[in-house]
């Protein structure tokens, strides 16, 4: 297992659209793995490969709290069967956007069909935390972020301050 660096806005690999899986093998459970780890690390409650630089169709969840037993959460190529008409409101944050964090309205409950770390077709009910967890990382495999979610306004701001953060950070090599 290993922890591998996180991607950062305004790097465009955040805007890419991840590939399906073709199959579940010990490669792919090794970057689960490796995707949970550094979910653990940072910490988060979740994390989609693209997040690590891989644009796979994979995200992990665990929404465990401080104090419980582990509860990891694999879910390979998940699509979105339903989704509810009653909305809910979360303060959402993201690993690849640290330190900002901004209420999002999302469908209150989804369903979604996914592959399990041995391949096997599965399908979740989800509501509250897991809901929105699910669809702030579905978002991810489609290089949708949560502050496409917020006002133009606020998103503009975010993506100044990154930019600029990125721009002291390694002088030069950002255009823009
Ligand atoms: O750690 C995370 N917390 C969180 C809180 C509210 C809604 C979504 C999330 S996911 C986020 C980790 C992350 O960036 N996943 O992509
Ligand atoms: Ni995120």
């Amino acid at each position: 297992m290993s922890i591998k660096p996180l991607i950062i806005l305004p790097d465009p690999l955040l805007r890419q659209v991840s590939k399906p899986v073709e199959r579940v093998d010990s490669d792919l459970r090794k970057l689960a793995d490796d995707m949970l780890e550094t979910m653990y690390d940072a910490p988060g409650i979740g994390l989609a490969a693209i997040q690590v630089g891989e644009p796979l169709r994979v995200l992990v969840i665990d929404l465990a709290k401080e104090g419980e037993p582990p509860a990891p959460h694999v879910f390979i190529n998940p699509e979105i069967l339903e989704s509810s008409d009653q909305r809910s409101v979360y303060e959402e944050g993201c690993l690849s956007i640290p330190d900002y964090y901004a209420e999002v309205e999302r469908p209150a409950a989804v369903r979604v069909k996914y592959l399990d770390r041995d391949g096997k077709l599965q399908e979740i009910d989800a509501e509250g935390l897991m809901a929105t967890c699910l669809q702030h990382e579905i978002d991810h495999l489609n290089g949708v972020l949560f502050i496409d979610h917020i006002s133009k306004l606020k998103r503009d701001m975010v993506v100044r301050k990154f930019k600029k953060l990125a721009k002291e950070k390694a002088p030069g090599k950002m255009v823009g």
